[in-house]
């Protein structure tokens, strides 16, 4: 299977680090590709977006979800859990952690426009959102034996939050912080720390 990916693609970076706990980084051959610069990538992801996930026969899955979903059912033990309450538990942690990073990067897109033409309520609002992530996140006792899907979906987006400034998130919010500074020294998570270089 080819995973489409760029290096600092938090989403991308979640199905690596997936994959990776799992023992199926083998699986995976990895290409990069720059998705706001090559559009080549549509002709597979009507949505030119990374991860892009292309099976032996040419089938593309995405997004990320969607292919940390399928990649999860290719072994035990699973890391998305199965059993109601635990699955819509994971899952909706992982949505609040892919939507902060969807308003992670209007931020960052919105900060390479000249700073004129910067919209204040495009910011306020995407902040406020990335926050109250934050502060679910910072309230969510998030586990430190255990590394499945919730986890590694936060702990991806908060590092893309750091390499990419987008907000100081530490300041109040020490639970987490704790918790990042542990998990960050996984091997999968040290495996695919682009900025690491
Ligand atoms: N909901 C998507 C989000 C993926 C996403 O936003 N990827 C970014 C890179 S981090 C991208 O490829 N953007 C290209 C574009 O928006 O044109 C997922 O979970 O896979």
């Amino acid at each position: 299977m080819r995973l489409l990916y760029s290096p600092l693609s938090p989403f991308a970076r979640k199905v690596r680090v997936l994959a990776m706990e799992k023992g199926l980084s083998d699986r995976l051959t990895v290409e990069t590709i720059a998705p706001f610069q090559d559009e080549s990538l549509r002709l597979l992801n009507p949505l030119n977006k990374v991860p892009t996930l292309v099976l032996e026969g040419g089938e593309t899955v995405f997004d990320s979800a969607v292919i940390a979903d399928f990649v999860d059912g290719l072994s035990e033990p699973r890391l998305i859990p199965t059993v109601q309450p635990g699955r819509r538990r994971a899952l909706t942690l992982e949505a609040a952690a892919d939507g902060l990073g969807d308003a992670s990067i209007l931020i960052v897109r919105e900060r390479m426009r000249p700073e004129a033409q910067h919209r204040q309520d495009l910011f306020d609002r995407q902040l406020r959102a990335v926050h109250a992530a934050l502060d679910l996140f910072e309230a969510a006792d998030l586990p430190s034996d255990r590394f499945e899907i919730a986890e590694i979906a936060i702990a991806v987006q908060l590092a893309y939050l750091d390499v990419r400034q987008v907000v100081a998130w530490r300041p109040g919010r020490p639970a987490l912080s704790a918790w990042y500074d542990a998990v960050s020294k996984r091997t999968s998570m040290i495996a695919t720390d682009a900025a690491a270089g």
